[in-house]
């Protein structure tokens, strides 16, 4: 076994390697760019070797760097992870010239599969089932109008060189198949350099079925069952679940089989997927599934095999790589319970899934265990950055059938707590909640088909909210004041109070929240022993409770209640389960003294533009005085002193754009 190996990937792919490899008594050794150098996977890694700037054409996808820091490190072999360098078979021969060990398939397996016609050939010769269509030589457009027409209609057309549907045109009749030719050519040519196209009969109902193989240097090949991923978006998955919903044994063994098959045809070595689309028209049926391509890699979703195999895959990768046999054979392999994987993304439903770029204020994870699994490249505080996949985390959940794992994973979902970013996850809860999925009613058109059940709305802020909220607040007051007298001469001064009875005479405050355009102002009552009363459109509810961390535990007239708050200066963040709320306080006392920096140095709390500097360098400020406004998120934010001292230097002028974190000024304390 290799005694040290190089990752050359980043996020939770790094991680869940290092994870084993360090299991195994291996050593590991990280490449970072850099906007990773402070990364999760770096951190993990026992020695991390930086390799570039933030994009990746200038590290992780810079071969020469990769071998020189696998060299330079000592590094006996080189694990890919997936995307980047992954399926590059010059990378694995120029590994191998460099006397590595590529932790993957041999490049002419790499290069076997690449284009979809002849792997589509070579899949035939080997009796694995593709679907009825052309895949030759001839490009005639009338010669191949002819083969549409036998093929009969509907026809898909692809690009041979496309990949995650590019290239790609649906033809309903004759009459529009010159001009959908043309347009598959000229994207085939555009973006994969090869304007060559097959065509397929298309079908209409499917579902994308994959299998995991495993073969090793002694010509021993196994599968792990199959993994559907059906429910995709823009050819992205969302959810994978293993083992695919309602199939019939007869149909697994004969996929099963078809997928070694193509691993042993094209000499395989290591962890693969062949990638299957059923015809659902009529059910899962053991003579309706059809070769689509084979991916050379180790998968995102191959958590999901692990859980209910009850296999290490990528331990099965280190020895295969290493030159051992298969830890297992066929006959050892069982299926066991059902797990799902959702894959947690900062983007946003509400703006047609855009990544959303910011930090992770707030990271909370459900507790994993026997049933919950989090893989994930980053922490709390760390920031989701446009250089690369907004992916936060996979959640995979694990339970004895569907029913049960799909209760985990509402579970797991409604407890995830993440705030600064947009994410998707009330759109995996309401996946995950919809009757069609737990019906199993899956094809690829399931998420367009529920399209209205699964974006809803935004829903306003009910009073349940609106009270979890000012609780927050009132809470957070208490807490700012009690630390305020911890530090005074006199603990004990009613001045340290924030409660409104002592703070005002009439025992009341008034709350100003902006729920998006909506106004919601609620008065609220100061009552006995800490409770407090609000006052919202639809009554009144009393509520007491205890903020930690970031994490508040509410009774709400008598009812347990608990939510995330994230508090940004003026900028609030509650988390309930399954639901986030975003508010403004509007509240003239607090202004600025949330967004103060700690220390000397200032730094933005959020991403915007400086319209106001109010202070020269050189000039004596005051503890809390204004020093600068930040124009972010259609709100003004004002930037005050942390402490009494003097402005040593002023980094931005009014009008500059301001990335979150970006230190503004500095000032001297004299502390
Ligand atoms: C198809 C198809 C229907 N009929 N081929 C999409 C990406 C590429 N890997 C293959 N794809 C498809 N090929 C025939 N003959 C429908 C799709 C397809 C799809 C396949 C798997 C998962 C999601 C999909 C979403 C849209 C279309």
């Amino acid at each position: 076994m290799f005694r040290k190996i190089l990752i050359a990937n980043r996020g939770e792919i790094a991680c869940r390697v290092i994870r084993t490899a360090r299991s195994m008594g291996i050593a590991t050794v990280a490449v970072y760019s850099d906007a990773d150098a402070q990364a999760r996977h770096v951190a993990m890694a026992d020695s991390a070797i930086h390799i570039g700037p933030a994009p990746v054409s200038e590290s992780y996808l810079r071969a020469d760097a990769i071998i020189e820091a696998a060299r330079a490190s000592g590094a006996e072999a080189v694990h890919p992870g997936y995307g980047f360098l992954s399926e590059n078979a010059e990378f694995a021969e120029a590994l191998a010239a460099a006397g590595l060990v590529f932790i993957g398939p041999p490049a002419s397996a790499i290069r076997a599969m690449g284009l979809k016609g002849a792997a589509k050939a070579l899949m035939e010769s080997a009796k694995v089932p593709v679907v009825p269509g052309y895949h030759g030589d001839n490009q005639d457009a009338d010669f191949l109008l002819g083969q549409a027409e036998a093929i009969g209609w509907p026809v898909l057309i692809k690009a041979v060189a496309g990949g995650g549907g590019k290239g790609m045109r649906r033809v309903d009749k004759a009459a529009d198949f010159a001009a959908a030719l043309a347009g598959a050519q000229r994207e085939g040519a555009g973006s994969f350099g090869n304007p060559k196209v097959l065509l397929e009969k298309y079908l209409v109902k499917p579902r994308h079925i994959e299998i995991q193989v495993f073969a090793d240097s002694h010509g021993n090949a196994v599968h792990l069952f199959e993994r559907d991923c059906s429910v995709q978006r823009r050819h992205q998955k969302v959810l994978e679940e293993a083992p695919a919903p309602d199939m019939p044994p007869a149909m697994r063994q004969a996929m099963g089989k078809a997928a070694v098959e193509a691993a042993k045809v094209i000499g395989y070595v290591g962890a693969g997927t062949v990638e299957f689309i059923a015809d659902v028209a009529d059910g899962l049926r053991p003579d309706r599934f059809y070769f689509m391509e084979m991916n050379t890699r180790l998968q995102v979703e191959h958590p999901v095999t692990e859980m209910i195999t009850g296999q290490d895959l990528v331990a099965w990768q280190l020895r295969v790589a290493a030159g051992e046999p298969l830890p297992l054979q066929q006959s050892d392999l069982h299926i066991q319970g059902h797990a799902i994987e959702a894959r947690i993304y900062a983007e946003d439903p509400a703006k047609g899934f855009l990544p959303s770029i910011g930090k992770l204020h707030q990271l909370r994870a459900p507790a994993e265990g026997p049933h919950v699994r989090v893989d994930t490249g980053v922490r709390e505080g760390d920031s989701v950055t446009p250089f690369y996949d907004p992916m936060i985390a996979k959640l995979i959940v694990w339970d004895a059938d569907r029913a049960a794992a799909l209760r985990q994973l509402r579970r797991a979902l409604g407890s995830y707590r993440i705030a600064g970013v947009a994410t998707n996850i009330g759109f995996l809860l309401a996946l995950a909640g919809h009757e069609a999925f737990a019906a199993a009613d899956l094809d690829t058109g399931f998420i367009e088909r529920f399209r209205a059940d699964l974006l809803p709305d935004r829903k306003p802020a009910d009073d349940q909210v609106i009270a979890m909220a000012a609780l927050g607040v009132v809470l957070q007051r208490r807490q700012a004041a009690t630390d305020t007298a911890r530090n005074s001469a006199d603990r004990y001064s009613p001045w340290a109070s924030a409660d409104g009875w002592r703070l005002n005479d009439t025992g009341f405050d008034e709350l100003h929240f902006k729920d998006g355009e909506d106004d919601r102002i609620c008065r609220v009552d100061y009552l006995a022993g800490g409770a407090i009363r609000i006052h919202g459109q639809a009554g009144a509810i009393e509520a007491r409770g205890e903020l930690t961390d970031g994490s508040l535990d509410a009774v709400l007239n008598g009812q347990r209640s608990h939510a995330g708050l994230v508090r940004q200066g003026n900028d609030l963040t509650i988390l309930c389960p399954g639901a986030s709320h975003r508010l403004l306080l509007v509240d003239p006392r607090d202004a600025g003294d949330e967004d103060v920096g700690t220390g000397g140095a200032l730094a933005a709390p959020m991403p915007g533009k400086i319209v106001q500097v109010l202070v020269a360098e050189g000039a004596a400020v005051a503890k809390g005085q204004a020093l600068m406004v930040l124009e972010a998120m259609k709100m003004e934010h004002t930037i005050a002193a942390p402490a009494a001292g003097k402005v040593s230097k002023l980094h931005y002028a009014a009008g500059d754009q301001v990335v979150e974190g970006t230190t503004l000024l500095a000032i001297e304390t004299g502390e």
